[in-house]
């Protein structure tokens, strides 16, 4: 194998890989957003009704919270670099939330709109 057949090879295993690094990540009709930098991203966001969205924290020591005031959450179940929580929305409509710690500090807030 010359060089150049050795760099198609490399490239074309490097291709594959970050292909099933991402099909693994989350299950299918699972959208993630992802938390960096006291931010939401994204943070504003449109599914359908039934889909679940997974808020993962990609911080490298910094805790964080979905908080849903209006579906009666609690404020303050906080999770962790490499954690994640997950909401399903069945109902169509517009949810606000705010990241209870970071909301005045950081203006750390989102929402879903779930539209048919
Ligand atoms: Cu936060």
């Amino acid at each position: 194998m010359n060089s150049r057949e050795l760099a198609v090879a490399i490239l074309a295993l490097s291709i594959s890989l970050q292909v099933s690094a991402e099909t693994s990540a989350a299950p299918e009709n699972v959208v993630v957003i992802e938390i960096r930098d006291y931010q939401f991203m994204p943070a504003e966001l449109t599914i359908a009704p039934g889909t679940t969205v997974r808020w993962e924290n990609h911080e490298r020591r910094q805790y964080h919270n979905v908080y849903f005031e209006q579906l009666g959450d609690e404020p303050r179940d906080y999770f962790w670099p490499g954690e994640y929580r997950e909401r399903t929305f069945d109902e169509v409509g517009t949810f606000e939330y705010i990241c209870e710690p970071h909301n005045s500090s950081h203006a750390m807030r989102g929402v879903i709109h779930v539209k048919e």
